[in-house]
């Protein structure tokens, strides 16, 4: 059931081009616990949203969405049990590659259940890392599906990664992000261009990590860094991304307990998956 649909929007499953679907999962929990919770307060916080994309001349009501809920996950005591479980699940959901799918997180490590369950059904995806952190540790406190293995589980299986908006790094990371990611900086956000004519896959994945954004209009996030992206940032990368087929986006560490009580956060993931959706449609099959 979903009690509060994306942007209450109410048009079936059949006819719908975007599938919103909400992981509500977080795998290491330190004491910043929370983002398991974005989902709901995600919706929630959408109704917010008017439905006019100024940057994008267009409309949410000429677009077809249909929320799905939240999946079903089964728990592990083993985190990376879970993520699987996650993966494995989806899979029954994700049949349909005429549609595209947004996922609500979550910790960041639901991106690698969700990256691979689309990369089965769509087969030559790239991956677009939108984040403050390059998240490329092969393991992390014995975990190889947590927050922090995202990048380095992805580079697994595909070639075609491209990170925008890192901004700190682990010493045990820097190595192999350096040496195996295209790295872009905020300053320099044009370069995706060159970049994206480089690749050479058929669709695009991206996963917007809320803390890509600064913490003073992302404060809710685990792990804030500053000198971070702003919205008109990311206005700019989906302009650049308009010109490809993006069949999925998720956004991800999202924490409403430390959103409370203006919950701003929320409706910058709100907001965000609203210019997604209607940048996206731009570009048809
Ligand atoms: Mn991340």
């Amino acid at each position: 059931m979903h009690i509060f649909p994306f942007l209450r929007n109410y048009s079936n499953l059949e006819q719908s081009n975007y599938l919103i679907i909400g992981i509500p999962y977080e795998g290491y929990i330190n004491s910043r616990l929370g983002s398991f919770k974005a989902p709901y307060y995600i919706r929630n916080y959408s109704e917010l949203i008017e439905t006019f994309s100024f940057y994008f001349s267009k409309s949410l009501e000429e677009i077809n969405l249909f929320d799905l809920g939240d999946i079903f996950i089964k728990l592990d005591e083993n985190n990376d049990k879970t993520v699987h479980n996650i993966y494995k699940n989806l899979k029954n959901v994700l049949i349909d590659i005429k549609k595209r799918y947004i996922f609500l997180g979550g910790d960041h490590s639901v991106t690698i259940a969700t990256f691979l369950a689309i990369k089965d059904i769509f087969k030559d995806v790239a991956y677009i890392h939108l984040d403050a952190h390059a998240d490329c540790h092969d393991k992390y406190l014995n975990q190889i599906y947590s927050h922090a293995n995202v990048l380095r589980r992805i580079s697994e299986h595909t070639n075609n990664i491209i990170s925008i908006g890192v901004r700190t790094l682990d010493d045990f990371e820097k190595g192999f992000f350096f040496s195996n990611v295209i790295n872009i900086d905020l300053a320099n956000i044009n370069y995706l261009k060159e970049a994206l004519k480089n690749l050479n896959s058929k669709y695009i994945y991206l996963s917007l990590d809320i803390d890509f954004f600064d913490p003073s209009i992302a404060p809710a996030v685990s792990n804030p860094v500053y000198d971070g992206a702003h919205f008109n940032d990311f206005i700019n990368i989906l302009r650049i991304l308009s010109e490809y087929m993006v069949i999925a986006f998720d956004v991800v560490e999202v924490n409403p307990f430390l959103d409370y009580p203006k919950y701003n956060t929320a409706v910058l993931a709100a907001q965000a998956i609203k210019e997604f959706i209607i940048s996206s449609s731009i570009y048809s099959r």
